[in-house]
């Protein structure tokens, strides 16, 4: 029989794991986190991850996108392959374990088995995916697209901050868009995937795990407002004030998503004034909307809200408005029989039934969807705070989610 202590030391280093990859030279940020795609960041946590994945006995490859995968044998070698994972990027000034823990606690549970020479009907895989978030390029999900089979394309007007295209960026890699359709995932029989919650539901509930009934989908525009830039002595009555637009704009949008139904979130992330100056008055202003929903419909119909209301406030200020789509994200929602046997194996290690939450944070689970069926387990975080240094998780919730995903794995060869 396994022993309890044994298997929280699982769990424990999972966590250290990713407060090791929270600073140099896993960090392309000098006072934080910023791990992003295909950046040098991304290539030494790639280096090793591979290293605890060799040690958890598996073998490790890259697919043609930068993902990383750590392969377990299953009994047969035609076995489907029960795929575990999450992703390595993060965003700026990011948290160290929103995406990274879930392959660190993959690898823990591989280990586990590897130590106990357990093997299943089943190979496992624990998969790192390294464009989640699209904090370098406008790309986002790009490893989980590539792995799901996903049309993926490459636009080439698009540049990190530093003016690198995304073609440079894989082509640095030894990496090229000729090879993306090798990133298929063959022989998948589900993908499961550890995640911080990013919200504070199980905190407030004072539990550690939960499961997730569905991921919002996802909406995001890029907005630009063309005024005219004039002296800040310009009359009032006389101006075509792109920023008082903005700011205008930015309430509209908050309020609609305040009014609408509980699911709905409208956010505006960012925003630049071009050639800003304090005695300048803004004319030209670009900024982002980001609507998200779990509802069906809820996003679209807050999407024409937001827009009519820009329409009118342009109209109003004499402001030249236009929208690009850049994001529309389906939701997905996961597998009744995978989320029952997650719920038993919460159950099991934890003796009592989690609750049933939803995710408005988007996940690279939501595209493995469209490959196979797939389950999440949400892990409480400190006041639900994510993308945020303050970003933290409790070593007691870590260990039960490694005790729980072994459980669970346990449980699906059981079942198989
Ligand atoms: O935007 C999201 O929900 C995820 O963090 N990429
Ligand atoms: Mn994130
Ligand atoms: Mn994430």
């Amino acid at each position: 029989m396994i022993q309890a202590s044994e298997i929280q030391a699982g769990g424990t280093r999972a966590k250290v794991r990713c407060d090791e990859l929270g600073g140099s030279p896993y960090s392309d940020q000098a006072d934080g986190l910023f791990r992003p795609y295909l950046g040098p960041a991304h290539r030494a946590t790639l280096g090793r991850l591979a290293g605890w994945m060799d040690e958890a006995g598996m073998s490790v490859e890259t697919d043609a996108v930068g993902t990383i995968i750590g392969h377990y044998a299953g009994t047969t070698p035609d076995a489907p392959v029960l795929l575990i994972g999450s992703h390595v990027d993060s965003v700026r000034d990011g948290g160290r374990y929103d995406g990274i823990l879930g392959v660190t606690l993959g690898i823990e549970a591989v280990a586990h088995f590897h130590r106990h020479n357990r093997r299943f009907p089943f190979a496992l895989e624990v998969i790192g995916f390294g464009d989640e978030e699209g904090s370098r390029f406008s790309t986002y999900m790009m490893g989980s697209r590539s792995a799901a089979g996903l049309a993926q394309t490459i636009d080439d007007s698009v540049t990190d901050r530093d003016g690198i295209t995304l073609r440079k960026a894989l082509a640095d890699w030894g990496l090229s868009t000729t090879r993306f359709k090798t990133a298929r995932r063959e022989n998948v029989l589900a993908y499961v995937e550890a995640h911080i919650e990013q919200a504070p539901h199980l905190e407030r509930a004072a539990l550690p795990l939960g499961l997730v009934r569905g991921i919002a989908s996802q909406y995001r525009y890029r907005i630009t407002l063309e005024g005219q830039a004039a002296h800040a002595g310009t009359a009032m009555h006389e101006r075509r004030d792109a920023l008082a637009a903005a700011a205008e704009s930015i309430t509209a949008i908050e309020a609609i998503g305040a009014a609408g139904p509980d699911d709905l979130v409208t956010t505006v992330g960012f925003l630049t004034v071009e050639n800003g100056a304090p005695n300048v008055v803004p004319g030209h202003v670009i900024m982002t909307v980001d609507i998200r929903a779990v509802t069906p419909g809820v996003r679209e119909n807050a999407a024409r809200q937001i827009l009519e209301a820009l329409e009118a406030i342009s109209l109003k200020r004499n402001i030249t408005l236009s929208v690009e789509q850049v994001q529309d994200l389906q939701g997905a929602l996961c597998d009744e029989a995978l989320n029952a046997i997650l719920r038993k194996a919460i159950i099991d290690t934890m003796g009592y039934t989690p609750p049933v939450l939803l995710s408005q944070a988007g996940h690279d689970a939501m595209i493995m969807a469209h490959l196979a069926p797939m389950t999440m387990l949400f892990i409480r975080c400190a006041g639900g705070i994510s993308h945020n240094p303050a970003e933290s998780v409790e070593n007691d919730d870590v260990e039960a989610a490694h005790r729980t995903l072994v459980s669970f794995i346990t449980r699906v060869g059981e079942e198989r």
